[in-house]
Protein backbone atom coordinates (compact mmCIF):
# COMPACT_ATOMS: atom_id res chain seq x y z
CA UNK A 1 0.00 0.00 0.00
CA UNK A 2 1.14 3.31 -0.81
CA UNK A 3 1.65 5.64 2.56
CA UNK A 4 0.66 9.22 1.92
CA UNK A 5 3.70 11.48 3.57
CA UNK A 6 2.77 15.30 3.45
CA UNK A 7 5.09 17.95 4.18
CA UNK A 8 3.92 21.33 5.45
CA UNK A 9 4.58 24.49 7.29
CA UNK A 10 5.20 28.12 6.67
CA UNK A 11 5.80 29.57 3.81
CA UNK A 12 9.13 29.86 2.13
CA UNK A 13 10.46 27.14 4.90
CA UNK A 14 11.79 25.03 1.98
CA UNK A 15 9.41 22.63 1.71
CA UNK A 16 9.26 22.63 -2.31
CA UNK A 17 13.27 22.28 -1.92
CA UNK A 18 13.18 19.39 0.10
CA UNK A 19 10.55 17.39 -1.91
CA UNK A 20 12.63 17.92 -5.13
CA UNK A 21 16.32 17.29 -3.39
CA UNK A 22 15.02 14.11 -1.51
CA UNK A 23 13.33 12.84 -4.59
CA UNK A 24 17.10 13.26 -6.08
CA UNK A 25 18.70 11.82 -3.24
CA UNK A 26 16.70 8.57 -3.39
CA UNK A 27 18.24 8.76 -6.78
CA UNK A 28 15.49 10.10 -9.61
CA UNK A 29 16.68 12.10 -12.20
CA UNK A 30 13.08 12.76 -13.34
CA UNK A 31 10.11 13.41 -11.47
CA UNK A 32 6.14 13.02 -12.25
CA UNK A 33 4.71 15.95 -10.26
CA UNK A 34 0.77 15.55 -10.12
CA UNK A 35 -0.42 18.58 -9.49
CA UNK A 36 -3.93 19.34 -7.78
CA UNK A 37 -5.52 22.67 -8.04
CA UNK A 38 -8.20 23.83 -5.08
CA UNK A 39 -11.11 23.81 -7.79
CA UNK A 40 -10.54 20.09 -8.28
CA UNK A 41 -8.46 20.10 -11.35
CA UNK A 42 -5.41 18.21 -11.42
CA UNK A 43 -2.41 17.69 -14.05
CA UNK A 44 0.65 15.41 -14.48
CA UNK A 45 4.01 17.61 -15.49
CA UNK A 46 7.51 15.99 -15.90
CA UNK A 47 10.49 17.76 -14.90
CA UNK A 48 14.21 17.17 -14.51
CA UNK A 49 15.33 17.49 -11.27
CA UNK A 50 17.27 21.22 -12.04
CA UNK A 51 13.87 21.83 -13.87
CA UNK A 52 12.27 20.99 -10.94
CA UNK A 53 13.98 22.88 -8.39
CA UNK A 54 13.96 26.04 -11.33
CA UNK A 55 10.22 26.31 -11.33
CA UNK A 56 8.87 25.11 -8.21
CA UNK A 57 11.29 26.68 -5.70
CA UNK A 58 11.50 30.46 -5.27
CA UNK A 59 12.21 33.02 -2.35
CA UNK A 60 8.84 34.94 -2.31
CA UNK A 61 6.04 33.57 0.14
CA UNK A 62 3.19 31.10 -1.17
CA UNK A 63 5.49 30.02 -4.49
CA UNK A 64 3.12 27.11 -3.93
CA UNK A 65 -0.55 27.31 -3.99
CA UNK A 66 -1.80 23.71 -4.81
CA UNK A 67 -0.55 19.73 -3.52
CA UNK A 68 1.65 18.82 -5.65
CA UNK A 69 2.50 14.51 -5.14
CA UNK A 70 5.63 12.76 -5.99
CA UNK A 71 5.55 9.00 -5.94
CA UNK A 72 9.03 7.68 -4.54
CA UNK A 73 10.06 4.24 -4.51
CA UNK A 74 12.29 3.93 -1.31
CA UNK A 75 14.94 0.76 -1.32
CA UNK A 76 14.06 -1.24 1.97
CA UNK A 77 15.37 -4.17 2.99
CA UNK A 78 13.13 -6.39 1.19
CA UNK A 79 12.00 -4.45 -2.01
CA UNK A 80 10.93 -1.12 -1.71
CA UNK A 81 8.70 0.91 0.35
CA UNK A 82 6.25 3.01 -1.59
CA UNK A 83 5.61 6.77 -0.50
CA UNK A 84 3.31 9.23 -2.43
CA UNK A 85 5.62 12.79 -0.90
CA UNK A 86 3.42 15.84 -1.31
CA UNK A 87 4.50 19.38 -1.02
CA UNK A 88 2.02 22.03 0.00
CA UNK A 89 0.64 25.10 0.52
CA UNK A 90 2.13 27.35 3.47
CA UNK A 91 0.48 27.80 6.12
CA UNK A 92 -0.35 31.08 8.03
CA UNK A 93 -1.22 32.32 11.52
CA UNK A 94 -3.04 35.09 10.08
CA UNK A 95 -6.03 35.25 7.37
CA UNK A 96 -4.61 36.08 3.83
CA UNK A 97 -5.96 38.80 1.72
CA UNK A 98 -5.44 37.02 -1.52
CA UNK A 99 -8.91 34.38 -2.18
CA UNK A 100 -6.53 32.30 -4.59
CA UNK A 101 -4.37 31.49 -1.55
CA UNK A 102 -6.54 31.26 1.02
CA UNK A 103 -8.41 28.40 -1.07
CA UNK A 104 -5.06 26.50 -1.43
CA UNK A 105 -4.48 26.89 2.44
CA UNK A 106 -7.82 25.22 2.64
CA UNK A 107 -7.01 22.32 0.55
CA UNK A 108 -3.92 21.42 2.11
CA UNK A 109 -5.67 21.59 5.45
CA UNK A 110 -7.91 19.07 4.26
CA UNK A 111 -4.72 16.95 3.09
CA UNK A 112 -3.52 16.98 6.69
CA UNK A 113 -6.37 14.43 7.49
CA UNK A 114 -5.78 12.17 5.18
CA UNK A 115 -1.74 11.59 5.60
CA UNK A 116 -0.69 8.47 6.78
CA UNK A 117 3.31 10.61 7.87
CA UNK A 118 3.04 14.16 8.82
CA UNK A 119 6.69 16.42 7.94
CA UNK A 120 6.01 19.77 9.87
CA UNK A 121 9.26 21.91 7.91
CA UNK A 122 10.72 24.79 10.13
CA UNK A 123 12.79 27.12 9.10
CA UNK A 124 15.73 27.41 11.95
CA UNK A 125 17.86 29.97 10.59
CA UNK A 126 16.96 33.75 11.66
CA UNK A 127 15.60 32.58 15.36
CA UNK A 128 15.75 36.30 16.86
CA UNK A 129 14.07 37.96 14.44
CA UNK A 130 11.48 40.39 16.06
CA UNK A 131 9.61 41.28 13.55
CA UNK A 132 7.32 38.18 11.52
CA UNK A 133 8.04 35.79 10.43
CA UNK A 134 9.51 34.35 13.82
CA UNK A 135 11.19 31.19 13.81
CA UNK A 136 7.85 29.77 15.21
CA UNK A 137 4.54 30.56 14.77
CA UNK A 138 1.10 30.24 16.17
CA UNK A 139 0.43 27.31 13.34
CA UNK A 140 3.68 25.63 14.28
CA UNK A 141 2.12 24.91 17.77
CA UNK A 142 -1.21 24.21 16.41
CA UNK A 143 0.89 21.49 13.72
CA UNK A 144 2.80 20.37 16.11
CA UNK A 145 -0.21 20.22 18.61
CA UNK A 146 -2.25 18.22 16.36
CA UNK A 147 -0.08 15.87 14.54
CA UNK A 148 1.81 14.32 17.55
CA UNK A 149 -1.82 13.00 17.97
CA UNK A 150 -1.17 11.31 14.78
CA UNK A 151 1.81 9.36 15.57
CA UNK A 152 3.94 9.18 12.71
CA UNK A 153 4.98 13.02 12.94
CA UNK A 154 8.31 14.61 12.86
CA UNK A 155 9.82 17.97 12.82
CA UNK A 156 12.21 19.31 10.11
CA UNK A 157 14.95 22.05 11.39
CA UNK A 158 15.63 23.60 8.00
CA UNK A 159 18.34 26.03 6.67
CA UNK A 160 21.06 24.50 9.42
CA UNK A 161 23.60 25.48 6.51
CA UNK A 162 22.78 29.55 7.36
CA UNK A 163 23.74 31.56 10.08
CA UNK A 164 22.26 30.86 13.81
CA UNK A 165 20.51 28.16 12.34
CA UNK A 166 21.61 26.54 15.71
CA UNK A 167 20.50 28.60 18.19
CA UNK A 168 17.09 28.31 16.18
CA UNK A 169 17.39 24.48 16.56
CA UNK A 170 17.56 24.88 20.25
CA UNK A 171 14.87 27.33 20.19
CA UNK A 172 12.64 24.14 18.29
CA UNK A 173 14.08 21.60 20.71
CA UNK A 174 12.85 23.90 23.67
CA UNK A 175 9.34 25.48 22.74
CA UNK A 176 8.27 22.21 20.57
CA UNK A 177 9.63 19.51 22.94
CA UNK A 178 9.49 15.70 22.97
CA UNK A 179 9.16 15.73 19.17
CA UNK A 180 11.30 13.74 16.74
CA UNK A 181 13.38 16.47 15.19
CA UNK A 182 15.62 16.46 12.45
CA UNK A 183 18.11 19.16 11.35
CA UNK A 184 18.31 19.30 7.70
CA UNK A 185 19.37 21.73 4.86
CA UNK A 186 16.94 21.36 2.09
CA UNK A 187 19.88 22.96 0.27
CA UNK A 188 22.53 20.52 0.63
CA UNK A 189 21.03 17.42 1.30
CA UNK A 190 22.15 17.33 5.34
CA UNK A 191 20.30 15.10 7.18
CA UNK A 192 18.56 13.20 4.47
CA UNK A 193 19.84 9.66 5.56
CA UNK A 194 17.80 10.25 8.98
CA UNK A 195 14.63 11.25 7.22
CA UNK A 196 14.69 8.58 5.20
CA UNK A 197 15.18 6.17 8.20
CA UNK A 198 11.69 7.92 9.45
CA UNK A 199 9.83 7.15 6.69
CA UNK A 200 10.74 3.90 6.39
CA UNK A 201 10.19 3.58 9.70
CA UNK A 202 6.67 4.92 9.35
CA UNK A 203 5.32 2.84 6.52
N1 LIG B 1 20.28 28.33 2.45
C1 LIG B 1 19.23 27.54 2.32
N2 LIG B 1 18.18 27.96 1.58
C2 LIG B 1 17.12 27.12 1.46
C3 LIG B 1 17.07 25.86 2.09
N3 LIG B 1 15.88 25.29 1.80
C4 LIG B 1 15.22 26.17 1.02
N4 LIG B 1 15.97 27.27 0.80
C5 LIG B 1 15.60 28.45 0.01
O1 LIG B 1 14.45 29.04 0.58
C6 LIG B 1 13.60 29.57 -0.44
C7 LIG B 1 12.21 28.94 -0.32
O2 LIG B 1 12.30 27.58 -0.66
P1 LIG B 1 11.00 26.79 -1.14
O3 LIG B 1 11.38 25.36 -1.21
O4 LIG B 1 10.41 27.42 -2.35
O5 LIG B 1 10.07 27.05 0.13
P2 LIG B 1 8.54 26.61 0.34
O6 LIG B 1 8.40 26.27 1.77
O7 LIG B 1 8.16 25.58 -0.65
O8 LIG B 1 7.81 28.00 0.04
P3 LIG B 1 6.27 28.26 -0.41
O9 LIG B 1 5.95 27.38 -1.57
O10 LIG B 1 6.28 29.71 -0.79
O11 LIG B 1 5.43 27.97 0.81
C8 LIG B 1 14.28 29.25 -1.77
O12 LIG B 1 14.99 30.37 -2.19
C9 LIG B 1 15.21 28.10 -1.42
O13 LIG B 1 16.33 28.02 -2.27
C10 LIG B 1 18.21 25.43 2.86
O14 LIG B 1 18.29 24.35 3.43
N5 LIG B 1 19.24 26.33 2.94
MG1 LIG C 1 6.72 25.60 -2.11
Amino acid sequence: MVKECLVIGRPNVGKSLFVINFAEYLGFENIEVKISFPNGFSTLKQYSIPQARQELTGLGPHKTRCLQAIHLNIPARKGYKRVKITDTTGLMDTIHQDMEIRKAIAQTLGAIRQADIIIHMIDAHNPYATSTPALLGEVDYQVAQFAQLRGRYCILANKMDLPGAREGLAQILQKLPGQYTVPISALHKRGFKEVRSFVLRSC
